[in-house]
């Protein structure tokens, strides 16, 4: 398998986190958003939606999204599983990261933020703002949801999709420097999952198209 990504892509990061939580062999193809290369005619041969991720699979097939990239692996990589089992608890796993995916990422991405800027005029410290007031509308319910984790993950010894999704955010807020003192359950499960090897290795600081100064 081939995935699309960019270091700092939230999006590819989730799906980083699962290939390498569910040991599945794959190379990285770099997307350099900053220099625009996910509108180059090559890449959208591959993927028409021009984001990334997407993954093209051993039969040359390649998916977008990565809601419909982690639910085929899900699929057809079933051990370790990300759901929970019982249907109830899936559903509420999947609100979860819906709730992060749909209604959290989308308002905070590259080309939303950019927009803001240019064509509409605002001032970096206005977009700013913007940033983290929906990262603190989107991070207050989902902190609830987090302490009934305890001292665990959303899987009880183990992460979950709640964690794929999750993670990736908090990376993100703490670069655009978001104060997140007020969510101490999300910042604790943050620090857990940075110790097993699946999050450290696909972190955005780790990856073959991070620049030497954002290296960790
Ligand atoms: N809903 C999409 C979002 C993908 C997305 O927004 N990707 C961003 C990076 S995180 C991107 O490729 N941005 C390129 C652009 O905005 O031009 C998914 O979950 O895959």
């Amino acid at each position: 398998m081939r995935l699309y990504s960019f270091f700092r892509s939230t999006a590819a990061y989730r799906v980083r986190i699962a290939l390498g939580v569910k040991s599945l062999d794959h190379s990285i193809v770099p997307v350099d958003l900053l220099a625009g290369q996910q509108r180059s005619p090559q890449f959208l041969s591959e993927n028409p939606q021009g984001l990334v991720p997407a993954l093209t699979l051993d039969s040359g097939t390649t998916l977008a999204q990565s809601v419909a990239i982690l639910e085929w692996l899900e699929e057809t990589h079933p051990d370790p599983p990300l759901y929970p089992e019982g249907t109830l608890k899936r559903a509420e796993t999947r609100a979860l990261c819906q709730h992060i995916a749909c209604d959290i990422h989308p308002l905070n991405n590259l080309r939303v933020l950019r927009y803001l800027s240019d064509p509409l005029g605002l001032e970096q410290s206005t977009v700013d703002n913007w940033y983290a007031h929906w990262i603190h509308r989107g991070f207050t319910p989902l902190e609830k949801a987090v302490g009934q984790f305890g001292k665990k993950f959303s899987l009880g010894e183990r992460p979950g999709m709640v964690e794929v999704f999750l993670i990736p955010q908090v990376f993100n807020a703490y670069r655009f420097k978001v104060d997140l003192t007020s969510f101490p359950n999300i910042t604790a499960l943050d620090e857990r999952c940075q110790q097993l090897p699946a999050f450290y290795r696909a972190h955005p600081s780790r990856q073959m198209d991070t620049p030497q100064e954002e290296r960790a």
